[in-house]
């Protein structure tokens, strides 16, 4: 476990003050989106990020479904700061989600990390509506449709939204308040590996598709929502603005990148993460808005010494709130993100959590308990 110092501790104080004044509430008044915010904002003025693993307790390498098991607290002993989930299929009204997880299970899984001081987020890989295709499925392209009023699907999208944001409005505290969450929908869209990426939906045409999504939210009551916008490859950093959906409707500035080529693939995965950070920097700095590493990873973490030797000098140069690393499934052992007992990275990733600033569940907990209206 590490500790908070008592200088950290006033530091803590004093931003979720100043954080509270920025956002024009007090504690009290703060909307559960607000306190997850001030968290995020706590966390960077601290130099601190969150760790984050995605579908981290529902399965791992070689297992599934062992009550409260986790890879990562295997390794450290203690689970992820931020676990991220994944909403594709609760679009077609599915009780399980793409990968299989059950809707109720990441319900409950959100619940129990949020009462250990931890936090969510969600992508959503979700179905081609033109199609009945997956996310992947590019033989259509539908967005222009779905965001044109009176067309068919236009009404399968607000359908589709609905369901998403009463998905979100369901996830409660035993209180009955809103369990605050981050949301990242269309992502990676500056690829054109999903349905609604580059090559298939103009930038006015993506941005319309988000301010619908945003909108309906709104409209719907989500008030526990903190949307990501988060991009993939990029040709220049200049090209994370050109589809960005607007400072109004985006609360932080993500990138999705990935470690491709094991230790030959160092030098190219520096250059994209810099590129596409800069990107999202250059952004942040208008607004003030956290950036983030919302997903990334080096798939079977072929590189051993990969959290100590490539990612963490990238967080030591960029103030970005979380990094989540992508999924161990329990059905392929060559698909995973983070380590598991006696898998060749375990020291790096040690050393990884005894850094004092990456921040796990036990001591996101901790920083909470200094923050009116977060604490738990
Ligand atoms: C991909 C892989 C797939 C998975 C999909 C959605 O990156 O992990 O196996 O189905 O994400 O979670």
């Amino acid at each position: 476990m590490k500790r908070l110092t008592f200088i950290t501790a006033i530091l803590t104080l004093l931003t979720a003050s100043s954080c509270s004044a920025q956002h024009g509430q007090t504690a009290h008044d703060a909307t559960p989106r607000q306190q997850l915010l001030t968290l995020l904002d706590t966390v960077v003025a601290q130099h601190k990020v969150i760790f984050g693993h995605h579908d981290d307790t529902a399965y791992g390498h070689t297992w599934k479904y062992e009550a409260d098991r986790s890879d990562v607290k295997d390794v450290v002993g203690d689970y992820p700061g931020l676990m991220n989930w994944d909403l594709g299929l609760i679009e077609h009204n599915s009780p399980v989600q793409l990968d299989s997880v059950p809707f109720d299970f990441i319900r409950d899984e959100v619940r129990k990390q949020d009462a250990r001081g931890g936090i969510n987020a969600f992508s959503w890989h979700l179905r081609n509506p033109a199609t009945g295709g997956d996310s992947w499925d590019t033989s259509a392209s539908p967005v222009e449709m779905m965001v044109t009023a009176g067309t068919a699907l236009n009404d399968t999208l607000y359908a589709w939204l609905d369901r998403a944001a009463d998905f979100f409005l369901s996830l409660k505290r035993a209180d009955g308040s809103h369990i605050p969450v981050i949301f990242r929908p269309w992502h990676e869209n500056t690829g054109s590996w999903f349905w609604w990426g580059k090559d298939y939906c103009t930038p006015e045409q993506y941005r319309a598709l988000w301010r619908i999504t945003y909108d309906t939210f709104a409209r719907k009551g989500v008030d526990n929502v903190v949307w990501v916008y988060s991009p993939d490859k990029l040709t220049t950093s200049g090209e994370y603005a050109e589809r960005f959906p607007g400072s109004q409707y985006v609360d932080v500035l993500g990138v999705d990148v990935y470690h491709f080529n094991g230790d030959e693939g160092i030098d190219d995965y520096r250059t994209r993460v810099k590129r596409q950070l800069d990107g999202a920097a250059a952004v942040a700095a208008k607004s003030g808005k956290p950036i983030a590493l919302s997903e990334t990873g080096c798939e079977s973490l072929v590189v051993p010494t990969w959290w100590t030797s490539v990612l963490m000098p990238i967080l030591e140069q960029y103030p970005v709130a979380y990094v989540c690393v992508w999924r161990n499934a329990w059905n392929n052992p060559k698909h995973f993100y983070a380590p598991y007992p006696g898998q060749a990275s375990e020291e790096s990733f040690k050393e990884f959590y005894a850094n004092p600033r990456t921040v796990f569940a036990h001591d996101l907990s901790k920083i909470r308990q200094n923050i009116p209206n977060n604490e738990k």
